[in-house]
């Protein structure tokens, strides 16, 4: 298998923590690739015509994207420990979807400041995505923590990847406050051994 990824992407980096967690990294060559949706860049668009990362190319079938879909196919792979049986089904691939929520806003954010021309920026979008983020972040620690506490899963490790990109890039927002739950319990999943060795490398 050949992963194209980037080294702060948080999606590709749901796809190496899956990887860590699931002992498959071996399996796998790691390509670093790079690009915008105003230029593709190194991104293998011949694989991926969405021109995004993470990509997995397979020796035995097309390749696969998104994040989502390469994370339950090295998971399957694996013997499919990392999405547990309906009902609990249910909740992991709301809190995934959850956790790609906050990290689609947040690259939207970035992608605002960074790659979007200037005379295109606006701020009251900006703010829009923020609040998506704010609102996601609330409701997790309003509702979810016990899931959070539950057996690893994929979606805990979309929501750590997602907070590990707050941290990454938008730190100004200062998304632990008034959050003490999920402060507390990012604490211990970015310590995890998964989440050290995929620490984003600006
Ligand atoms: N839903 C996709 C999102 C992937 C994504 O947006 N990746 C970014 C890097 S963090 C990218 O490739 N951006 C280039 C582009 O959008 O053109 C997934 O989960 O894989």
């Amino acid at each position: 298998m050949r992963l194209h990824q980037g080294p702060t992407s948080p999606f590709a980096r749901m796809v190496m923590v899956t990887l860590h967690e699931t002992g498959l990294l071996d399996r796998a060559e790691i390509v670093t690739a790079q690009g915008t949706p105003l230029d593709p860049g190194t991104i293998p668009v011949a694989q991926n015509p969405l021109g995004k990362i993470p990509t997995l190319e397979r020796p035995d079938g097309p390749a696969l994207y998104d994040s989502r879909v390469i994370c339950r196919y090295l998971d399957d792979l694996a013997g499919g420990r990392l999405y547990p049986p309906p009902p609990r089904l249910w909740e992991t691939l709301t809190l995934e979807a959850t956790g790609h929520g906050v990290a689609e806003a947040a690259l939207a954010m970035v992608y605002e400041g960074r790659v979007r021309p200037q005379e295109a920026r606006s701020d009251l979008w900006v703010e829009g995505q923020w609040s998506k983020i704010a609102r996601a972040l609330d409701a997790i620690e309003a509702r979810w923590m016990s899931h959070l506490a539950g057996p690893l899963d994929l979606g805990q490790i979309a929501v750590g990847c997602a907070l590990g990109y707050l941290d990454l890039r938008l730190d100004d927002r200062a998304w632990r406050r008034g959050r003490p739950a999920l402060d507390a319990w990012a604490a211990r999943f970015l310590a995890r051994p998964s989440m050290l060795a995929t620490r984003p490398v600006a």
